[in-house]
């Protein structure tokens, strides 16, 4: 039977190295967190996600998946381990290369070795394969080399491994045709083969097709904001332009791919990137416009208390890795705020002030500030907590919440891009008038 090593057992790795064991794979899961190492083998799956700890622990339980703390022989060895961003904006790949060096002792010829971290294109042919030539087996002709990325959407992670397009980039053809006979045990979308580098570079291209719209959505609403349109009126009309689809605005973006994954390619090649490049700072700058929004609406208020609505990066998922509500959060601490954090999905951390309660929370607060779409806060009634806050100001980055409810409930609702400030048309046009009268 092939054997399987996965390397990394977070939010892809896992969900992999499961799938493979459910479709008659002998899997060896590896990670060098012991800690998740014993909470596996015991059966507990922390990470939040649809179906994965049924999956997790049906492969465990037949036998088929085994988790360790180092990597044994096998056939086909798959390295999803994290790809962080550096404070200078370059790839972290110190976790890649310490993955590759684990497995040297153990390759023999026709191995095949599957890269599904995202990298900066360039990555398998100047890092990895290097590390695999130290071997002293031929990284052309003795083993399969390949760059296959996940293309996974946190939240539908099972759905998506099994349904989306594959993308197979190989250092040799054989490479990739060997990797595509693997995946297609399970993939059910098609599977493209490429070579190496272009599949790295699609992978990026992608999250980075997204975040360069994002940003184009949140220069909308600063505009919106600073000549006085609702930007969710004039994007839902624009929108209905056959050839148009404008993303949402909101506080940032957040999550471990579409905040980083842009700037591999300026990494790449930073001459021709100027595009994405300022989109990244686009999107990097809004929590610190939507805490400015705040601290203006709050200038009167005395030692005003704020609760943040959602920590996690997007809706309905436990997930804030980069997310924009960190920022936010520490850009109002910066300024002597005192913010309490409220998320449904997220217990607690320890870097901040959190509550467990959307009771605990309002307790004397000033101004709720919703940063995450979690659908969850659609569902907040108005009317039972404001008596119980100090204040009555809603701000809203996401447009989730009903603004005329709020509004007959006695809350100032402020949005993100409204730059009416939440007027109808017919107030405007009397306002029109009345100026011109
Ligand atoms: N966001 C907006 N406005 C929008 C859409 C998203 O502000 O209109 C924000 C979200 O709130 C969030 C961030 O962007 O903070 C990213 O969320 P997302 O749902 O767009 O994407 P991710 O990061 O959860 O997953 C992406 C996906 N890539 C694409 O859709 C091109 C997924 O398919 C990738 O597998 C994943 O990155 C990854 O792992 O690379």
């Amino acid at each position: 039977m092939t054997k399987i090593n996965v390397l990394g057992l977070g939010y892809i790795g896992l969900p992999t190295a499961s799938m493979f064991a459910t479709h008659g794979f002998n899997v060896c899961g590896v990670d060098i967190n012991h800690r998740l190492i014993h909470q596996l083998n015991d059966g507990e799956v922390l990470l939040q996600e649809p179906g994965l700890q049924t999956l997790v622990q049906a492969a465990l339980k037949s036998g088929q998946l085994s988790v360790k703390s180092y990597p044994e022989k096998a056939d086909v060895h798959i390295i999803a381990v994290p790809t962080p961003i550096l404070p200078d904006k370059k790839a972290e790949l110190s976790y890649v290369v310490s993955a590759a060096q684990t497995l040297c002792p153990l390759l023999e010829p026709n191995n095949i070795i599957i890269l599904e971290s995202t990298v900066p294109p360039g990555t398998t042919r100047n890092v990895l394969v290097p590390i695999l030539a130290e071997t002293g087996l031929d990284p052309y002709q003795d083993l399969h080399i390949v760059h296959s990325p996940e293309r996974v959407l946190p939240g539908r992670i099972l759905n998506e491994l099994v349904e989306n397009a594959r993308v197979i980039g190989g250092l040799t053809t054989k490479a990739a045709e060997l990797a595509r006979d693997l995946y297609m045990t399970f993939v059910q979308g098609e599977i493209h083969l490429t070579d190496v580098t272009a599949a790295e570079m699609i992978k990026v291209m992608e999250n980075t097709y997204r975040d360069v719209n994002i940003a184009l959505a949140n220069e909308f609403a600063l505009i919106a904001e600073s000549i006085g349109v609702n930007v969710w009126e004039a994007i839902e009309i624009a929108n209905l332009h056959p050839r148009v689809n404008i993303l949402r605005p909101g506080p940032g973006v957040g999550g471990h791919c579409i905040a980083v994954d842009p700037w591999f390619l300026v990494q790449a090649a930073p001459g021709p990137s100027q595009l994405i490049a300022s989109s990244r700072r686009i999107n990097d700058r809004m929590p610190l416009h939507v805490a400015e929004q705040v601290q203006a609406l709050l200038k009167f208020e005395k030692s005003p208390k704020i609760v943040v609505l959602g920590l996690a990066y997007k809706a309905n998922v436990d997930d804030y890795r980069e997310s924009p509500s960190i920022s936010v959060i520490r850009w109002l601490q910066a300024a002597g705020y005192e913010v309490v954090v409220f998320d449904p999905h997220i217990e607690n951390v320890d870097f901040l002030p959190m509550v467990s309660s959307m009771d605990e929370a309002i307790e004397g607060a000033a101004c709720l500030l919703v940063l995450t779409d979690h659908a969850h806060f659609k569902h907040i009634d108005p009317y039972q907590i404001k008596d119980k806050m100090r204040g009555s100001l809603i701000v809203d980055t996401r447009k989730i919440i009903d603004q005329s409810q709020w509004e007959d409930a006695g809350f100032e609702v402020h949005v993100l891009g409204d730059g009416f400030r939440g007027k109808t048309f017919d107030d405007k046009h009397l306002l029109k008038e009345k100026t011109v009268g």
